[in-house]
C-alpha cells in the first residue's frame, strides 16, 4: 500500500514530509485534512495525531507524527534511494543534527509567528497585527546574525557536505 501523508497542502510540517518523500523517490498520497472544518481536532484525527496537528503518516498500518521524526524515519528507511540526506559519519550527523535543532528552536517559532501574522491570518480574513510581525522580524534578524557566525565556520547550517543526489 503506498504510504499515506495526513496533512494540509499549503502547511509548512505537511511540505516538510513530502519534500523528504520527493528526495527519496518514495511515491505517497497525500490525504488531504479538511482544516478549514477543525477535521484535525475531530476524534478520530485525535486517535491517532493526539495533539490535533497535521501531518501524520500511515504506513501499512504503521502510523507516525511529527514531521521531524517522520522525516528522519523515511531518510533512514530509504538511505539506500534517491538524495542521501543525514550523514553517517558520527561527528557529520551530530553537526546535522546540531543544524535541525537550530531551525527547531531559533528559526522556526520566529517565522512561524509572522507567517501566522501575514499569511495565515490574511487567509481568514483578519489583519496582521504589524506590532508582533515587527518584533518578530527583529528575532529574526538576531537568530540570523547567529546564523552568519554559524556560516563563516562551516558552509551549511547542516555541516560542511550537501546531500548527496543520486
Ligand atoms: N511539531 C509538529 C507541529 C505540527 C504543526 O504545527 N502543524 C500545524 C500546521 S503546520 C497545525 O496542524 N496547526 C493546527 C493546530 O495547531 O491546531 C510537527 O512538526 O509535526
Amino acid at each position: 500500500m503506498v504510504l499515506k501523508l495526513y496533512g494540509v497542502s499549503i502547511a509548512t510540517c505537511t511540505r516538510t514530509v513530502a519534500a523528504v518523500a520527493k528526495e527519496l523517490n518514495v511515491p505517497y498520497e497525500l490525504v488531504e485534512i479538511d482544516f478549514a472544518n477543525a477535521e484535525h481536532k475531530s476524534p478520530a484525527f485525535t486517535a491517532i495525531q493526539p495533539f490535533g496537528q497535521v501531518p501524520y503518516i500511515d504506513e501499512d498500518g504503521f502510523k507516525l507524527f511529527e514531521s521531524r521524526a517522520i522525516a528522519r524515519y523515511l531518510a533512514k528507511k530509504y538511505a539506500s534511494q534517491g538524495t542521501k540526506l543525514i550523514p553517517t559519519d558520527p561527528k557529520e550527523e551530530a553537526i546535522f543534527e546540531q543544524g535541525v535543532s537550530i531551525e527547531q528552536s531559533h528559526f522556526y517559532p520566529v517565522t512561524l509567528a509572522i507567517a501566522a501574522e501575514k499569511t495565515f491570518k490574511p487567509m481568514r480574513g483578519l489583519s496582521p497585527d504589524e506590532v508582533v510581525v515587527e518584533e518578530q522580524l527583529k528575532a529574526l534578524e538576531v537568530k540570523l546574525d547567529a546564523y552568519d557566525i554559524i556560516l563563516g565556520r562551516q558552509k551549511y547550517i547542516g555541516g560542511n557536505s550537501s546531500p548527496t543526489f543520486p
